[in-house]
């Protein structure tokens, strides 16, 4: 039995100790809205280092010389900043990667084509000159109104070759290029089960050393099966890289302009095992709180195939909140599930609330005998997490959640009250003012939707149908 034992934890020694990582693996900077400041770009860089991520790509789309202005050389002053950065990325052992996207209006023919590919390359050289040793082309979000693109794929991939052996031809020590194409989810690679002819020829005519990101079946998808992953690979003939849109939060936007509504505050899961050449996590602006989600990435990524996400959840937020910890979870149960009308990903929010308040109502619903005890319980935590992380959060991670925190609070306020009434069957009057307080504060801060906030509702609902 002994003997078996110790076969056993050798065993799992074994495949733990030649886990093997996801070549290239880290974070782009990728998101729409305000870009990271430089120190949040450092601290990033030394975040990478002690979590075994390799590389960071710089992509941010509002940068208007990554992309609308992309044929204009950087400043003097910007460029000695981004050779700072780049200095900090290699003393921390994290390869920059620097990226330019040109698709808006680059020209591929003629004169026109000569001249901008000209303008591409200046661009690139002023980063090798600052040290940059990796570049991307990106061609994503090229749509018109109406979902339409005019790209032609063989254009695409001729360019792209042409950088790459231009690259090559010019330095010993430049990687391989990386780029995202204009078809960059395989719904919309696909017509049926036909390869469309933008995708069909860009990965007939790209060189195989090119290294292609996309992003999953759709933008931003709940994972990615070992099954779809290989279908892309073979479509593209390599080992695709993954553009992982999670805990990116840009497209959280309110009815009133305003981004990064909602945390993404949960793991990274539901990702492919083999076959994977690189893993890049889109984050969120809001920097402190995106390492939640990174740190667990950066587990998935070293280790593909032993990556259990909810372990990882629980280990990340121990390491970085400490005696936190505790109420961290309680908060990011409720804010990390993503989803809108083309976008869905992360754990379900609020599924131990859920399972109690179903008690509840149900019961109530069916005249059976309720206790209330167990979701007052779950509501108790709620509410003195809120209160808890409010007073001790450090100042840099209170400043990108305090909002949130604060409808986390009004929502847990809201919902004893709720539970309160369902136990006296009385319906306060309160509860729909403190549910419009919420309602207040959406255009700013959201969480549990589906959950904590939802109950509110059902709770009023359940008195407006008696
Ligand atoms: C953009 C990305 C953005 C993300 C989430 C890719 C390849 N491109 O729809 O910049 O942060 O979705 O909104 C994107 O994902 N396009």
């Amino acid at each position: 039995m002994k003997i078996f034992l110790v076969l056993i934890m050798l065993l799992v020694n074994f495949t733990t100790a030649f886990a093997t990582p996801i070549p290239l693996r880290g974070v782009i900077e990728g998101f729409y809205g305000t870009p990271w400041s430089n120190s949040d770009r450092e601290d990033i860089f030394v975040f990478c280092r002690q979590h075994n991520l390799n590389s960071y790509i710089y992509a941010p789309k509002d940068d208007l010389y990554h992309r609308e202005k992309w044929r204009v050389p950087y400043p003097a002053d910007k460029l000695s900043e981004l050779k700072n950065l780049v200095d900090i990325s290699k003393q921390n052992g994290v390869r920059f990667i620097f990226a330019i996207s040109p698709g808006l209006d680059l020209n591929y023919h003629g004169k026109k084509g000569e001249e901008d590919f000209n303008y591409l390359m200046k661009k690139l050289e002023a980063m090798y000159d600052i040290g940059v040793r990796d570049f991307a082309v990106f061609f994503d979000d090229l749509k018109d109104k109406n979902g339409n693109h005019h790209e032609d794929g063989e254009d695409h991939a001729k360019f792209l070759n042409r950088v790459q052996a231009e690259l090559n031809a010019r330095h010993k020590d430049v990687y391989p290029l990386i780029t995202v194409p204009t078809e960059y989810f395989r719904l919309d690679m696909m017509k049926g089960d036909k390869i469309k002819s933008y995708t069909e020829k860009f990965a007939e005519n790209l060189n195989k050393k090119i290294i292609v990101l996309y992003t999953g079946d759709g933008v931003v998808c709940d994972g990615i099966t070992q099954e779809s992953f290989d279908s892309v690979n073979k479509i593209f003939d390599r080992e695709m890289g993954i553009w992982w849109n999670y805990p990116v939060n840009d497209y959280s936007v309110t009815a009133d302009g305003n981004r990064n509504a909602k945390l993404a505050l949960g793991a990274i899961e539901k990702l492919p095992e083999r076959n994977i050449s690189a893993i890049f996590f889109n984050p969120m602006q809001q920097v402190q709180l995106s390492k939640i989600a990174l740190a667990t990435g950066a587990e998935y990524a070293n280790s593909p195939n032993n990556y259990d996400s909810e372990k990882s959840w629980d280990k990340e937020l121990s390491e970085q909140f400490g005696e936190l910890a505790k109420d961290m979870k309680i908060f990011a149960e409720h804010s990390r599930h993503m989803e809108n009308n083309w976008a869905k990903v992360g754990a379900a929010d609020g599924q131990n609330f859920d399972t109690a308040a179903y008690l509840v109502l149900n019961g109530l619903k069916h005249n059976r005998e309720v206790d209330f005890a167990p979701l007052e319980k779950i509501i108790d935590n709620m509410e003195l997490a809120a209160f808890n992380l409010l007073d001790k959060l450090p100042e840099n991670i209170l400043i990108e959640c305090k909002p949130q925190l604060e409808q986390f609070q009004r929502i847990a306020q809201a919902d004893r009250l709720a539970l309160k009434c369902l136990e006296e069957n009385n319906l306060s009057p309160q509860l729909k003012i403190l549910r419009e307080e919420i309602s207040n504060h959406e255009p700013t801060a959201i969480l549990s939707e589906k959950s904590a906030l939802k109950f509110i509702d059902d709770v009023i609902k359940f008195f407006d149908n008696k």
